[in-house]
């Protein structure tokens, strides 16, 4: 190694594993990027996504200057210009139709960033909307739904003790792909093949034979959207024959006997048919379940992207109770974070549980859950005049004309829309559309805590990263979101952001002082700091470990705090104090799901799921030369013996149709999927008109999201149905 040649250590922000990198620099040029051997936690894993980030940060079209829309085209124009341009055609919106005519879209890499998690909420309350979506509506907003009706708190999720169990029963998630999600666990691939070398079993349940299947014990086809049933079955048979029992968690628990009667109506033999998996493999899965040492049941997207995602999530925390797995070592365990955890932090006076609705939206009355509304309904608030239309639209890291349902309606109302603001490192198929981009800049020229992940997370851990280059020319984005902030609260483009910065930090202090630290002690601490760094201390420090930014900073390979423990129930947050297992709206949502079982048409047409892959992230990195070099991956898998019904053939073309929307795509015939399903993974599409993404427009593919449709929705949490849609297929 030449001796100017150094190495910094970050924890990669792409996806939700947190995996070490060790970054070769020389001055601010990144030469090569490595796992981290020493990273307490992911000790050297890494995937290729992560060699994709040196492509992203090299990338010629990632932005690193304003764009301002004249004459119909996105032009660079200076930062203080570019907020000018917000401010004179944003406030005459807000002054003449109200806050809520401007609406929001958060796209997930916010998850990942930690400006966007601490000064989000300030601006979002500056701008004072009700019209805020976010991803959270087509991904896992029933799991927090569930988990806020369960256990009080809607980041109260538990996650697999995967290191530990000896039975893991994993349903709609794919981490040997995904690296796993609502569940941080780097490497989750070689941490789910341990638990097979240790003698454990793996029971995988998806519509594809997925790559994680294929490290398990098990795999069983499921018909789309039918896991509630599933699940239902399972605790039927659990009691049954007499094997639920949660042991010491029995007095902990309300509505035990509620749950138990509702299971009765639903025994394998009812819903084997409708599943696809025969009644004594449920009962075999269950009584397998119910005799593992330590098991877990885990679920991820395939359940809650889908129609009863919300019941499919409670059950299976009902089911980690029936079987004495919740918070007990090798089941599903709660983790305890080192910062910024909600249900870590001292409760003060009684607990509030899940609220009710506290608005709706304004055309399809759909509830709000946790201050935002369904994206599925984003676009006919755009439609739709009369008071509280939308007008305007700001999209922070997100592109929901790729992510969200019947993407071609909602492309139509965005080009309707007054004014349009995007925060983004690309113009994509989204920000194309944007009146003023703003860059956010390179995930290295930012630091880096996952303030949100490490709350999910196999293994308690802490890691501060700070940039790997100095700066790449483009503000810390949290910089941007306040000066946004100044003009939502009418102070003009020019707002002291600074002095936004001391509110923030001030209100940070109050909310997280407690009996331990008062909050003069936390501001007195992080004296000299300022920006994400002054409020992450400060959370550190009031946190249950009482660590400091300082403490991490001496630590670049991360702070293992241990395997899980128990934090029953002190991590409780609802009214009662105790797990709530039969909570109303979710019990009233079960009549649903018993309407569907014994008259709904049984649908024996193709449904469509989605589909990830190793080398893509969502909508983007599709811009990476590295990570979309090869063979097309964007296409339409279909068994052979629909293949041959349909006159299809590997390698030809599909005109794949759904009520939203048609679109064509090469097929692949594959055993890997299930008879009468098909699949499309989303984020593809990148040949439109605008999109300045010039290697993305050579692999292009089709947008999937002009075939899903916003009208099939989880009611209780308003979760998009984006797999089990209906379609039809014919050769193109
Ligand atoms: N059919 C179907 N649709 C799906 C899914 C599915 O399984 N099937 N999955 C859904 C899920 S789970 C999700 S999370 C959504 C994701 O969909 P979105 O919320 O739209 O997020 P991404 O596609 O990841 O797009 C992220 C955008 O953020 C930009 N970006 C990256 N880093 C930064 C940064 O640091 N700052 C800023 N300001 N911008 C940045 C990228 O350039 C990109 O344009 O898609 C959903 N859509
Ligand atoms: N490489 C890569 N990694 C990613 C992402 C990416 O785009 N690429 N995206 C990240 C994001 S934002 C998220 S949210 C996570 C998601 O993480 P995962 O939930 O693990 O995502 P998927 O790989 O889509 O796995 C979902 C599985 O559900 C199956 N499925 C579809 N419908 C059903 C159904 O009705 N029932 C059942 N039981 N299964 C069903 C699908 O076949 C698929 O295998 O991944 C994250 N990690
Ligand atoms: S698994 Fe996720 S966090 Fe780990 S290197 Fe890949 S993209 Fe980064
Ligand atoms: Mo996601």
């Amino acid at each position: 190694m030449g001796e100017d040649v150094e190495i910094r250590y970050r924890t990669c922000p792409l996806c939700e594993a947190t995996c070490g990198l060790a970054i070769e620099v020389r001055g601010d040029d990144i030469l090569r990027i490595t796992g981290d051997e020493e990273d307490v936690f992911s000790r050297g894993y890494i995937c290729p996504k992560a060699h994709g980030l040196k492509a992203l940060h090299e990338d010629p079209d990632r932005l690193r200057t304003p764009l301002v829309r004249h004459a119909g085209e996105l032009i660079p124009a200076s930062w203080d210009d570019a907020f000018a341009e917000i401010d004179r055609r944003l406030s005459p919106i807000i002054s003449a139709y109200g806050r809520d005519a401007v609406a929001v879209y958060l796209g997930n890499p916010n998850a990942h960033n930690l400006s966007s998690l601490l000064y989000g909420p300030l601006w979002l309350k500056a701008l004072g909307t009700r019209n805020v979506y976010s991803a959270s509506t087509v991904d896992q907003m029933p799991k927090q739904v569930a988990a806020a009706h369960m256990f009080g708190h809607l980041l109260s999720v538990p996650v697999p003790d995967l290191d530990r169990t000896q039975h893991l029963l994993l349903l709609g998630a794919n981490p040997a792909v995904s690296n796993g999600s609502l569940m941080t666990a780097p490497d989750a691939r070689g941490r789910i093949r341990r638990i097979r070398e240790r003698g454990g079993k793996v029971v995988v349940v998806d519509p594809r034979r997925t790559r994680t299947a294929e490290l398990a014990d098990e795999h069983h086809f499921i018909r789309p959207g039918t896991d509630a049933l599933l699940l239902f079955a399972l605790v039927h048979t659990l009691v049954a024959e007499g094997l639920a029992d949660p042991g010491p968690l029995a007095d902990l628990c309300n509505g035990l006997e509620e749950v138990e009667a509702l299971a009765r109506e639903f025994p394998p033999e009812a819903v084997a048919e409708r599943c696809g998996i025969p009644a004594g493999e449920i009962r075999r899965l269950a009584r397998e379940l119910a005799a593992a040492e330590r098991a877990a049941v885990y679920a991820r997207i395939g359940t809650t992207a889908q129609q009863f995602g919300t019941l499919a999530s409670w059950l299976v925390d009902v089911l980690n109770v029936l079987t004495g797995n919740l918070d007990r070592e090798g089941g599903a365990m709660f983790p305890l974070a080192a910062a910024g955890q909600p249900n870590a932090r001292p409760q003060r006076g009684p607990a509030k549980g899940a609220r009710p609705p506290r608005w709706h939206s304004r055309v399809r009355g759909l509830p709000e859950t946790f201050g935002e509304l369904p994206v599925a309904c984003l676009a006919e608030e755009i439609e739709t005049s009369g008071d509280g239309q939308v007008r305007a639209l700001i999209t922070v890291a997100g592109n929901p004309l790729v992510s969200t349902p019947n993407a071609g309606r909602l492309e139509r109302a965005i080009r309707t829309l007054d004014f349009m603001v995007s925060i983004d490192v690309y113009v994509n198929e989204t920000t194309r559309y944007a009146d003023v981009v703003l860059p956010a800049p390179s995930p290295f020229a930012r630091s880096h805590y996952d303030l949100a992940l490490y709350q999910l997370a196999v293994r308690n851990v802490a890691h501060y990263s700070p940039p790997v280059v100095a700066d790449d020319g483009v503000p810390e984005e949290w910089r941007t979101l306040l000066r946004l902030a100044g003009i939502f609260a009418g102070q003009g483009p020019d707002a002291d952001v600074d002095a936004l910065d001391d509110m923030v930090a001030a209100g940070l202090a109050q909310r997280e002082a407690s009996e331990r630290v008062s909050a003069e002690e936390l501001l007195r601490a992080s004296e000299g700091l300022r920006g994400p760094e002054r409020l992450l201390d400060m959370l550190l420090r009031a946190g249950p470990y009482g660590l400091s930014l300082e403490e991490l900073r001496a630590a670049p390979h991360g702070i293992d705090l241990w395997p899980l423990k128990p934090r029953l129930p002190e991590l409780l947050r609802t009214p009662s104090g105790k797990i709530e297992l039969a909570p109303e709206p979710i019990v009233a949502d079960v009549e649903r799901l018993r309407r569907f079982l014994s008259d709904g048409p049984v649908h024996d047409g193709l449904l469509l799921i989605g589909r990830r892959d190793l080398r893509s992230n969502n909508s983007w990195m599709h811009n990476l030369p590295p990570l979309v070099k090869g063979r097309d991956r964007c296409t339409v898998w279909v068994h052979p013996h629909d293949a041959a019904r349909l006159g299809l053939r590997d390698g030809g073309r599909a005109r794949v149709r759904s009520r939203t929307g048609t679109l064509e795509a090469p097929v692949e015939v594959t055993d890997a999927i299930m008879p009468g399903v098909v699949s499309i993974p989303h984020g593809w599409g990148h040949d439109a008109p605008g999109v300045r993404l010039s290697v993305a427009a050579e692999h292009a593919g089709v947008n999937s999201n002009l075939l899903a449709d916003e009208e099939l929705l989880d009611p209780l949490s308003g979760n998009a149905v984006l797999n089990g849609i209906p379609v039809e297929l014919e050769p193109a």
